[in-house]
């Protein structure tokens, strides 16, 4: 199959399930075309059936803002035509799904009619698409989508909810390539990070204030006072000065390493003792979930779909959003006993293995096959 990918480049969760997407359908054989603004943050494997289309800026005087939406639905016709491309996958309802209803319009007057299919990752549903101001594209958009997918039951309920929506969601959850992450011997760099052996936790995002990083630096806090321990920030964002703040201000610039984005996450993962999430809001959690596939126990709240992948007890704990010291507390339960800290370690890597790449790469061929079809139908009939 010729398949076109449009999402977001950066290391947000989208981007990189679309990336790692692209990357397991071509090993299975299939050509993928990656259409966006930038190459994909986690693009860095050269493989002869994966493509890149840059979508690049339009400049004109009259423009304060750069049409993207205009450029992205023009190269997306433009590379189904001349690439012969099956259909189209968009992550991230905005603009993406708008925009390839445009470039599927088009491309029907040109008696091409290829199918769209949407999947829904987040804020698209739950922050920013519900916003009055785009809430009716969203909508139309996920509607006239020929396949539908949400990464969680939350997500698909809470799509169901905000929208009035005529068209199936499937649930296809994010995944994990156990080929990529698997925990490695990095005891070296354990040692640079932390020469006495403290423990080291880890919360990695973009530093959004839906993700509540200073959450993470308040619970490390209360786990210094009872052991010795390091904290890595990893990522960047719009918080990150004032996150620095925090640490100067509490006085543990030393224990706290702000490491920037990092593009092999699976290495920094695998010193790491305990993962921290304390998001207001996430869909799904694949930082959560990657950091699982690399045994290490989850302290996070319980909101949206991380439920369905942190299990409370099992694979780590839960709180509500904003208790600090319940997090802590869970953290510092965990880490405190070695046996304990090796069973949520395993299982963690169990409930890892339910989302393995092999497991739901064939959710979304299955998917495509039925947008197909779909479109076959259409035809037939028309
Ligand atoms: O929705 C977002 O905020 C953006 C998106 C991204 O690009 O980072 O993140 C979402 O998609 C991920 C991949 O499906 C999910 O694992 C994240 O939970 C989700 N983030 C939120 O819901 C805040």
């Amino acid at each position: 199959m010729k398949i076109g990918i449009v999402c977001y480049p950066t290391f947000g969760g989208s981007g990189v399930v679309a990336t790692e997407l692209g990357i397991n359908l071509a090993k299975k054989g299939n050509d993928v075309h990656f259409i966006t603004y930038e190459r994909p943050a986690r693009l860095n494997v050269f493989m002869g059936n994966v493509f890149f289309h840059e979508v690049l800026p339009f400049k004109y005087s009259l423009f304060k803002y750069t049409p993207y939406e205009t450029t992205l639905a023009g190269k997306l016709v433009d590379v189904v035509l001349n690439e012969k491309l099956d259909l189209l996958h968009v992550h991230y309802a905005i603009p993406h799904a708008a925009v390839a209803f445009m470039a599927k319009s088009i491309l029907k007057t040109k008696n091409v009619n290829i199918p769209v299919i949407t999947t829904l990752h987040g804020t698209d549903i739950t922050l920013v698409g519900k916003d009055p101001a785009l809430s009716t594209v969203v909508e139309f958009s996920i509607n006239n989508s020929d396949g539908v997918s949400a990464v969680s039951n939350f997500l698909k309920e809470a799509t169901l909810n905000n929208f009035n929506i005529t068209t199936e969601i499937d649930v296809v959850y994010n995944f994990i390539d156990f080929d990529k992450f698997r925990r490695t011997d990095k005891n070296h760099f354990k040692k640079a990070i932390a020469p006495d052996g403290e423990k080291i936790l880890t919360h990695i995002s973009n530093f959004r204030s839906v993700k509540r990083a200073e959450d993470a630096v308040y619970i490390f806090q209360k786990i210094y006072e009872k052991m010795p321990s390091k904290l890595l920030m990893i990522g960047d964002g719009p918080q990150r000065s004032k996150l620095e703040k925090v640490c100067r201000d509490i006085g543990l610039c030393d224990e706290i390493r702000f490491l920037g984005k990092q593009g092999v996450i699976e290495e920094l993962l695998s010193i790491s003792d305990l993962f921290l999430l304390p998001s207001s809001n996430e869909s799904f959690g694949l930082a959560a979930l990657e950091a699982m596939a690399l045994e290490v126990p989850v302290v996070s709240t319980n909101v949206g779909g991380i439920p369905e992948v942190n299990i409370d007890g099992e694979t780590g704990y839960l709180s509500n959003v904003g208790d600090v010291e319940d997090m802590a507390n869970n953290a510092i339960k965990i880490l405190s006993s070695p046996e304990v800290h090796q069973k949520f370690r395993e299982n963690a890597l169990a409930k890892a293995q339910e989302f393995n790449v092999d497991r739901v790469v064939p959710h979304y061929e299955q998917l495509y096959r039925k947008a197909l079809s779909k479109v076959a139908t259409e035809l037939q009939e028309s």
